[in-house]
């Protein structure tokens, strides 16, 4: 079957990121034997050829892929969703083949979406596997009633063939064939391209849709492969830097430590940035990852009290944050740490806690998300609830922040943005404009990966 897959991802900040879910799902289909285009709004310039590609591709199925519903900011709110639509109506114009939805925004909002854009399939999770099954029933003149995770919408009804939200029993590879023109736009602007070693997270924090998005627990894809397809970015591209897109890089530190030493053995090919929880730390972990090629850690910190820590369902304490920020110092990694203040738990106290505590932790670039994005089906879509933050029927697709009534929004902001004044290194949504003048020269520069190294003094 001819198959147009579409990444509909427009977003630049911080960076422009290759699809890389959109060619997992073209190296699986390809295999199968189907036929792949990839249409990227970004590289392609949406309005002006798609409807010439459709033309001359004639797709018996069109696979939308949705990453982000909005930057999840409270003050500068970016919403996606209406350039979604419009997109939709592009594709409807210009093709009657039956249009599936997927992706990460997609799988926090799977049943939504599909009314919303008035789609004809979606598949929520990892989708190789459910979309293989997808275009070969489509292709067999099959009902698709038998594709495990498919929601099927017909007549504005919707009909959930599957209640299990992800087909737990995907097999996904490491190993991604990458566009080459893609691969070219994205290193070029974006100053890394990406690579996965392994999927989901066994946390649970209060806030966390990775679970929807990814499936339950976690799994390797194997620590060889993973290492093999960074040494591709370099030996095909010329990639230098790579960003590792894991949830949590080091949750399996068996599994990290075998993917660092298989890209030893393939003499560190490239440098990389990845996400890490500053959970359990073996002997020597650190200085392993640098010996790797890691140069950057983002942490996903977001408090630096404990009870807030406690309150957010965080895996790790304080203790571990300053023990981590430590280690990756003394092995000259670099490190950002990115906070969600104003969640529940939080009081003007425990953000006092967080500015004063951050001073311990250097060098380092501060982050700080100023109230929590309310996700459905997560603990906190319930506090929200709960506390009459969010109506039960608000289906929370426009973004809704929560804010813990001890640190209410407008306080919350003149906070950060003193304390913006006060320590450079916290990066303010208000000097976050500025700071992203200063990533554009640096990348014109041809400087590579994430940059926060430069802006936190
Ligand atoms: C890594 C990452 C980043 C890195 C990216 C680095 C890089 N160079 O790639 C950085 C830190 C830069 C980043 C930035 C941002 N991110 Co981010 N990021 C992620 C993360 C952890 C992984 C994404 C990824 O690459 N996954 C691996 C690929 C292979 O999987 P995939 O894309 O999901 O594809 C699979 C399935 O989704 C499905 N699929 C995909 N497309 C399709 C299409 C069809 C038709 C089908 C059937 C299936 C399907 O099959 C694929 C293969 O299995 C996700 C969370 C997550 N677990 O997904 C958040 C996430 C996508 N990011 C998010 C956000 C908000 C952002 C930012 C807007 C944050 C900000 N304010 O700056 C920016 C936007 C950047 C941009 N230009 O778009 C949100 C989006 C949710 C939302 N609220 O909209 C997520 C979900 C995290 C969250 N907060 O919940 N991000
Ligand atoms: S550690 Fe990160 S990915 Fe895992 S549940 Fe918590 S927030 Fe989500």
């Amino acid at each position: 079957m001819n198959i147009l897959l579409i990444s509909a991802n427009l977003e630049t900040k911080p960076a422009p990121v290759y699809p890389l879910g959109v060619s997992r799902l073209a190296t699986f289909l390809k295999a199968q034997g189907h036929t792949v285009r990839v249409f990227d709004c970004l590289v392609h310039g949406r309005l002006e050829t798609l409807q010439d590609v459709i033309d001359e591709f004639q797709p018996g199925l069109v696979g939308l892929s949705l990453r982000n519903i909005d930057n999840t900011e409270s003050e500068n709110t970016r919403d996606y969703v209406t350039g979604y639509q419009e997109l939709m109506v592009q594709v409807r114009a210009a093709t009657p083949a039956p249009v599936v939805l997927g992706g990460p925004a997609y799988s926090m909002f799977p049943e939504v979406l599909l009314k919303t854009l008035q789609a004809d399939f979606g598949i929520p999770g990892p989708g190789e596997e459910p979309l293989a099954r997808l275009a070969r029933g489509l292709e067999q003149n099959q009902m698709p009633e038998t594709v495990l995770g498919l929601l099927i919408r017909r007549r504005d009804a919707l009909a959930v063939i599957h209640t299990d939200p992800v087909v737990k029993t995907v097999e996904v590879s490491a190993r991604v064939e990458r566009d080459a023109e893609l691969a070219e736009y994205y290193w070029t602007r974006g100053g890394s391209l990406n690579a996965q070693t392994q999927l989901g997270c066994r946390h649970a924090c209060v806030y966390c849709t990775y679970p929807h998005i990814d499936g339950p627990g976690c799994r390797p894809l194997g620590a060889q492969a993973a290492a093999e397809d960074l040494q591709r970015l370099a030996s095909e591209f010329g990639v230098t830097h790579a960003f590792v897109v894991d949830s949590v890089f080091n949750l399996h530190s068996g599994h990290a430590e075998e993917f660092c030493r298989n890209l030893i053995r393939l003499g560190r090919p490239v440098t990389w940035t990845c996400f890490c929880e500053p959970g359990k730390l073996p002997d020597g972990f650190l200085n392993l990852m640098a010996e790797a090629g890691c140069t950057h850690i983002e942490f996903g910190t977001d408090s630096l009290s404990d009870e807030v820590l406690a309150a957010y369902s965080k895996p790790f304490r304080l203790a571990d944050i300053l023990r981590w920020s430590q280690a990756a110092a003394a092995a000259g990694i670099h490190q950002a740490h990115f906070l969600i203040l104003g969640g529940p738990g939080e009081t003007m106290d425990t953000i006092s806690q967080t500015f004063q505590r951050s001073r311990e932790i250097t060098p380092a670039a501060f982050f700080p998300y100023l109230g929590m994005r309310i996700f459905p089906h997560t603990p906190l879509h319930r506090i929200a609830v709960h506390e009459g933050v969010v109506l039960p029927e608000d289906n929370l697709l426009a973004p809704k922040f929560y804010f813990s009534q001890r640190t209410p929004a407008a306080w919350l902001n003149r906070q950060v943005e003193a304390q913006g004044k006060l320590d450079t290194r916290w990066i303010s949504p208000a000097t976050w404009k500025q700071n992203e003048a200063v990533m554009e020269k640096l990348r014109a520069r041809g400087k590579k990966g994430p940059l926060w190294e430069y802006l936190a003094h």
